[in-house]
């Protein structure tokens, strides 16, 4: 496994009245290694979704066998779990919110939300989401940047999500069973070691597909990791738990997470899948100084999204899929058209 070198460079920044500086980090590997342009072109805007091709839908579409479906999207509510400091605040204006109308006295309601829409519950990152600070600014996918003239307070430009969400994925979906795979929910990583029980290597992604007896991961497909770790923020049983029990599994599921290692997430883009997602909040491994099977926090996040435009679903509720071992499916779901949005919210569907 590639231990990533990171060139940190002190820049002497002059404040306005020149009497103080503060030193700023960069990491030029996105521009030493030419991750920019992406093997799709200078002008793409949508990532490995591109490897998608009618052969591979017709494929993805022969593995509905039993016509069953299941619901891949949690329940976004306010006293669900989130990421730092996001929330989720939703208000019915008005009860009615309007009306009444005409003789037969229509009324109507709507919802009014204030959310981080795109990066809240059940989640899409899409290329605005995720970046690294350069010495030539922050760079993201395909090498743009936040300091680009598209890019403003308003919305992300040409890194929005509504390009990718303009494709969609339709996909053989895999689902990996690590809690079948190590017998039990799996553990927050306590060191930044492929051996953690907490971390899923290459080594284990190859060994749940040997054991759940599915064709190799391979160019297209969309593969989904279930650590256990999502069931503190139970999907079916959440509504039972008091708010004293509902704060306490917050904190827990909040706390650091098992996940994808590094290993794992450079042997998956190899196979050139489109997506990666988990019942986790980063899908990767979050434990010991918020490192994985490396010390650098998210560096899946990194390698996956900034680098290699593979996009990422978190927070999936994956619970029908492992009682009913469906274990390869029919996947299609596609990121809401929000112009200039980082992300999405919504509620993939798998057909076996
Ligand atoms: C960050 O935003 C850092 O993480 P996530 O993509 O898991 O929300």
């Amino acid at each position: 496994m590639k231990q990533h070198t990171f060139l940190k460079t002190a820049l002497a920044l002059a404040c306005a009245g020149g009497l103080s500086t503060r030193a700023m980090a960069v990491n030029d590997e996105p521009l030493d290694q030419n991750w920019a342009p992406s093997e799709w072109g200078a002008d793409d805007k949508a990532g490995s979704v591109n490897r998608t091709t009618p052969d591979m839908v017709v494929k993805a579409a022969k593995l509905v066998k039993q016509g069953k479906v299941a619901t891949l999207g949690k329940i976004y509510a306010q006293d669900a779990p989130a990421f730092g400091s996001r929330g989720w605040r939703m208000t019915i204006p008005g009860l009615p919110t309007g009306g009444p109308f005409g003789d037969k006295e229509l009324v109507y309601n709507d919802e009014y939300l204030a959310t981080e829409i795109g990066q809240i519950g059940t989640q899409f990152d899409g290329p605005g989401h995720i970046g690294v600070t350069t010495s030539k600014g922050n760079f993201f996918y395909n090498g743009r940047f936040l300091e680009d003239p598209d890019v403003n307070t308003y919305g992300m430009g040409s890194l929005g999500v509504e390009h990718v969400a303009k494709k969609g994925f339709v996909c053989r979906g895999v689902l990996l069973d690590a809690v079948a795979l190590r017998g039990g929910q799996l553990p927050i990583p306590k060191e930044n070691d492929a051996s953690d029980p907490g971390i899923v290597t290459d080594a284990d992604v190859k060994a749940m597909v040997e054991r759940q007896g599915i064709d190799p991961i391979g160019e297209g497909d969309c593969v989904f990791l279930y650590t256990g770790h999502g069931d503190i923020w139970h999907p079916s049983e959440w509504d039972t738990y008091d708010a004293a029990e509902k704060l306490r599994r917050v904190a827990e599921f909040n706390s650091g997470e098992p996940g994808f290692g590094i290993s794992a997430c450079e042997y998956l883009a190899e196979q050139k899948i489109i997506l990666w997602g988990s019942d986790v909040w980063a899908s990767e491994a979050v434990g010991k100084g918020a490192g994985g099977e490396n010390p650098q926090p998210f560096e899946c996040h990194i390698n996956m999204m900034t680098r290699s435009g593979i996009w990422n679903l978190e927070n999936m509720d994956l619970s029908q899929l492992v009682a009913d071992k469906a274990y390869e499916f029919l996947f299609a779901w596609s990121p809401l058209k929000i112009k200039g949005g980082t992300g999405s919210p919504g509620n993939p569907i798998a057909m076996y």
